[in-house]
């Protein structure tokens, strides 16, 4: 058997800056620190803060008045950030910068009096966040059907933001449908969808027709590491999405000669090993790296978490 490991995988910018941003709250504040949310949506991750004193919460009641607390990468509503006003909360915003900046845009569209179709996941903790920014002005649409049946008029201004991690293909179809049905929408560069989750999704179209086999890291709620393994299925390749070595079940791999691994943004690099060894050890795989991007995105601590740090740990 050969495993061929896809790079660029894993871990993205946005996630190890939310990871570094909670593991220095946990050692400045001490625990617990409070977190809105999973700070980002893999299993591993979220047990292992729990064990250090994390506490992940659905509604701001949960948080003691004055407390820590943590915005997930995935960013939030203003409403949440005028409740933790509120509750005095010592909030640090770990959103990740190209989140926010779909924000900032949705923030400018609804300034100037446009009606924003927002392409994303509905329900999604990205998709709620942004929705926050101008709810009267913004319109949810998960697919090219649900464009067809929209029933908003003819506005003069419009134009559209996307989720971070959708997949290329898919936001291109609800893209196109938009396009049809109102072409005077205005016309940003291209989509929201940020550079990981593209070259991830490249990583697989490119390297799936090489393998018999694909397993994604990652977990059940994570939209791009989803999208990952239906972009290998859709290539006519099985594929399973598992959280870890533990998920693995023997009968895949029956006449299987080629295994593609590749990891969502958010799942660590020990459980894409703990794969490795596994087929190593019971099927005496062989490995080998493929790339298809260099990856070099770092993005700083946000100023939220540098202004309450002393001047030498920044
Ligand atoms: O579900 P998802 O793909 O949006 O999030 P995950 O936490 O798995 O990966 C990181 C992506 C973020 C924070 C959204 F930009
Ligand atoms: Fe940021 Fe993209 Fe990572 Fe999401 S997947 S945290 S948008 S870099």
């Amino acid at each position: 058997m050969r495993i061929i490991l896809a790079n660029p995988r894993g871990f993205c910018a946005g996630v190890n800056m939310a990871i570094e941003c909670l593991e220095r709250a946990l050692d400045f504040f001490g625990p617990p620190v409070y977190v809105y949310h999973e700070i980002v949506h893999n299993k591993y991750v979220v047990d292992r803060f729990k064990g250090r004193g994390t506490v992940f919460v659905e509604s701001l009641d949960e948080v003691p008045e004055g407390s820590p607390l943590l915005y997930s990468a995935h960013g939030v509503s203003p409403q949440i950030r005028e409740q933790a006003r509120g509750r005095r909360l010592v909030a640090v915003d770990a959103t990740c910068p190209l989140v926010t900046k779909v924000h900032l845009e949705a923030i400018k569209y609804a300034r100037e009096g446009y009606t924003i179709f927002l392409i994303g996941h509905e329900g999604h903790d990205e998709v709620i966040g942004t929705m926050g920014e101008a709810p009267e002005q913004m319109v949810l649409v998960e697919t090219a059907e649900d464009v067809e049946k929209l029933d908003i008029g003819n506005p003069e201004k419009l134009a559209y933001l996307t989720q971070t991690t959708l997949s290329v293909d898919d936001a291109n179809l609800v893209i196109a449908a938009l396009r049809r049905r109102f072409p005077q929408i205005a016309n940003p560069p291209k989509d929201d969808i940020c550079y990981a989750t593209q070259n991830r999704q490249e990583g697989v179209r490119e390297l799936a027709s090489r393998s018999d086999l694909v397993l994604v890291l990652g977990s059940q709620n994570s939209s791009n590491s989803r999208r990952l393994a239906e972009i290998a299925l859709s290539l006519g390749v099985p594929s399973h999405l598992i959280d870890g070595v533990s998920e693995i079940r023997a009968e895949w791999f029956e006449g299987v000669g080629t295994v593609l691994i590749t990891a969502g943004a958010s799942a660590p690099e020990d459980v894409v090993q703990e794969c490795v060894d596994y087929l190593v050890r019971n099927h005496g795989a062989t490995m080998e790296e493929a790339y298809v991007r260099e990856e070099n995105v770092h993005f700083p601590l946000p100023k939220s978490l540098r202004e309450l740090l002393p001047a030498g740990s920044r």
